[in-house]
């Protein structure tokens, strides 16, 4: 069997982290990788339900993610997770989780005013009106990460090349 990691995306909402991950885990299955994708669409509505998004409830959310991702790579799968995860030190506690080389952190680093002109789904705009507290970029902060594995500006690049730049450093890990 292959190698497991967690592959932790990070950024923005609308920054493209959840297309990235499907994408990847497409490419890791072509490879014969077992894969699964954490997201907001299988995660907040299920195990987090119950979590909000003050800064307490983030830091919740992301220590139950790195517990099911730590889980998912006892399995021998290769996990990857695509939440916010604004803050650094969660993100830290869940690398230190796991060993050493197993967290893969790619910062899908995308300029704020790209992901609201995207604006996908309506959220900045009810965040800008005030209709949504505490919204990240608008009324929360993001922490980029000082030292990710891999940097993506996903402004700029389309979904193949952020693919291909994700499936080059995992392979360059003996994964894929
Ligand atoms: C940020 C919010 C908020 C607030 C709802 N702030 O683009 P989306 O819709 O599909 O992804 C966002 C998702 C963020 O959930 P995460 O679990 O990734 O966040 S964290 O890692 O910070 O715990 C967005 C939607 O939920 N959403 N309210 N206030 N995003």
């Amino acid at each position: 069997g292959h190698r497991s990691v967690i592959v932790w995306f990070t950024g923005l909402s609308g920054s493209g982290k959840s297309t990235l991950a499907h994408a990847v885990e497409e490419q890791l299955h072509l490879a014969g990788c077992r894969t699964f994708v954490l997201d907001g669409d299988n995660v907040r509505q299920g195990l987090c339900r119950d979590l909000g998004f003050s800064e307490a409830a983030r830091s919740e959310n992301i220590r139950r993610i790195g517990e099911v991702a730590k889980l998912g790579i006892e399995a021998g799968t290769v996990v990857l997770t695509a939440f916010i995860s604004p803050f650094a030190d969660d993100r830290a506690r869940v690398r230190a989780l796991v060993a050493e080389g197993d967290f893969i952190e790619v910062y899908c680093a995308c300029p704020l005013a790209v992901c609201e002109g995207r604006d996908v789904k309506g959220l900045y705009r009810r965040a800008r009106s005030g209709e949504i507290a505490d919204f990240t970029g608008i009324s929360s902060p993001y922490e980029a990460p000082p030292a990710p594995e891999l940097v993506l500006d996903t402004a700029c690049q389309n979904l193949e090349q952020s693919v291909a730049s994700v499936i080059a450093l995992l392979r360059s890990r003996g994964i894929g």
